[in-house]
């Protein structure tokens, strides 16, 4: 095992962590004053003159555009860039131990999230990169007729390869969005992407290895340590109802966007579990685990990846053990991806070009609309129809403003239940799970 400080790119030392955890993103996401988010950057804003590049107002952050917080003096102070190889700069670091970066927004504005641009998101060490390529292996075993142990060279020959894009959300992706803050990496919207993952159906596995009446969840197993270095503890390890297992969107992956599966995404072999948590899709596969009760991993039980069935008071304090529930579908979501929040246009500027993403965990998006005045008129965008399920829809759009000045836009997507996203997020929990308001970007013109 190498040491982590070797796997570990150098702008991420101690120090500049602790500049990063104190950056505007993730102080915004903390603090619980009141105050109308419109006021508040239309004074941030005002604080320097409408012309030029206006630092001030180029860097508002997107939490601050979204929270109900005043945004602080830091707002002026350009982002830290991101530094991990083969990654974007632009990339948001939210934790350093584990590893954890999220995509901006304005980031995911690619029909296809490149590789480069995807989020990050570790509970443990990052394992030492493997030298074995196909010969890695996965064990299935437990409660099968016929317990297997598959190199990738086997799964590739055995059975019948399948490429999907598909979106992958981490279960915490829109936290910082709750108030009080739930505890957790603060994540905005950008604990998502949608790529194009190549492997086999799960359920071809599955069969071959014959499941038995008694065969009703899943446990999946990675290869990373647990972050103490216990070798003893796993890292995390979650699990699923046989069903989801079974669907054929839910897939054993070796490449991304058609390349090898990187190590940071979990290569040589992971799992693609879309439309519920992230914490399903477990890199450096090693083993699946098929049993008769709900696993018990690390990340099962309590409040970890469960909502309340019964809403609780937020803030309040809660075991998880009544009256909760394992988060299964994601909720609905959407994002502008471009204009980026604080973008500028020319004085006289009418006709706004937008551009977006929306999805729907297992569900699918019914429609998109965009505010510029606070939700008093709606106006529909265009969508594009999704490759496959649990592709994202990508939307366009060209808002008429009526003059110059300072705009919100707001997003809002509908699913195929006609559910749209809330204004604010609802159902508080103690780790902060299914957060999805709007997502709100502020624009001046002139
Ligand atoms: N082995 C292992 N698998 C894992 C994790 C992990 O820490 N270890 N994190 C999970 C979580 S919480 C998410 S959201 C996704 C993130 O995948 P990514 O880092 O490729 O974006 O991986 C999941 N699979
Ligand atoms: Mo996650």
């Amino acid at each position: 095992m190498p040491d982590q400080a070797q796997l570990r790119p150098a702008a991420l030392r101690p120090d500049d962590i602790s500049a990063t955890a104190h950056s505007d993103r993730f102080q915004t996401s903390r603090r619980m004053l009141l105050g109308s988010s419109l006021i508040a950057i239309g004074a941030a804003a005002s604080l320097g003159p409408p012309v030029g590049n206006d630092r001030r107002f180029n860097f508002i952050s997107t939490a601050s555009a979204q929270s109900a917080t005043p945004p602080p003096a830091a707002l002026s102070k350009a982002p830290q860039p991101f530094d991990y190889p083969g990654k974007d700069k632009g990339l948001a670091l939210l934790g350093d131990r584990p590893l954890v970066a999220e995509t901006p927004e304005s980031l995911l504005n690619d029909d296809t999230t490149p590789t480069a641009k995807f989020f990050i998101r570790n509970n443990g060490q990052i394992p030492e990169e493997s030298k074995q390529g196909d010969a890695w292996s996965l064990k299935v075993e437990g409660d099968v007729e016929k317990p297997l142990t598959l190199s990738i060279a086997e799964l590739k020959s055995r059975f019948t390869p399948q490429t999907l894009r598909m979106v992958m959300e981490c279960g915490g992706n829109g936290r910082s969005f709750y108030q009080p803050a739930a505890r957790g990496n603060p994540w905005t919207n950008g604990g998502a992407g949608c790529a194009e993952w190549t492997g086999v159906k799960l359920a071809d596995v599955l069969k071959a290895a014959g499941l038995k009446d008694t065969a009703k969840f899943t446990g999946h197993y990675g290869a990373d340590p647990h972050l103490s270095g216990d070798t003893g503890k796993d890292a995390i390890s979650r699990g699923m109802p046989i069903e989801k297992a079974m669907e054929p969107h839910s897939m054993i992956v070796w490449a991304m966007n058609g390349e090898p599966l990187p190590h940071i995404h979990g290569g040589p072999l992971r799992l693609v579990i879309p439309g519920w948590p992230g914490s399903l899709s477990s890199k450096w596969l090693t083993r699946v685990l098929v049993r008769k009760d709900p696993h018990d991993g690390q990340g099962m039980g309590g409040t970890s990846y469960r909502v309340p069935t019964v809403p609780i008071v937020p803030g309040s304090t809660a075991d998880g053990k009544t009256n909760f529930t394992d988060m299964t579908s994601m909720p609905t979501r959407s994002i502008i991806t471009s204009p980026a929040n604080g973008a500028r246009f020319a004085a006289g500027t009418r006709q706004l070009p937008l551009r977006g993403a929306a999805w729907a965990g297992d569900h699918e998006v019914q429609r998109v609309d965009v505010s510029f005045d606070a939700g008093q008129r709606w106006h529909p965008m265009e969508m594009t129809k999704p490759k496959n399920r649990y592709d994202w829809v990508r939307w366009t759009g060209t808002l008429a403003l009526p003059s110059d000045g300072y705009f919100e836009l707001w997003v809002r997507a509908t699913d195929s239940r006609g559910v749209a996203q809330p204004h604010i997020a609802t159902n508080w929990n103690p780790q902060g799970y299914g957060a999805n308001p709007f997502h709100r970007i502020a624009v001046l013109v002139g």
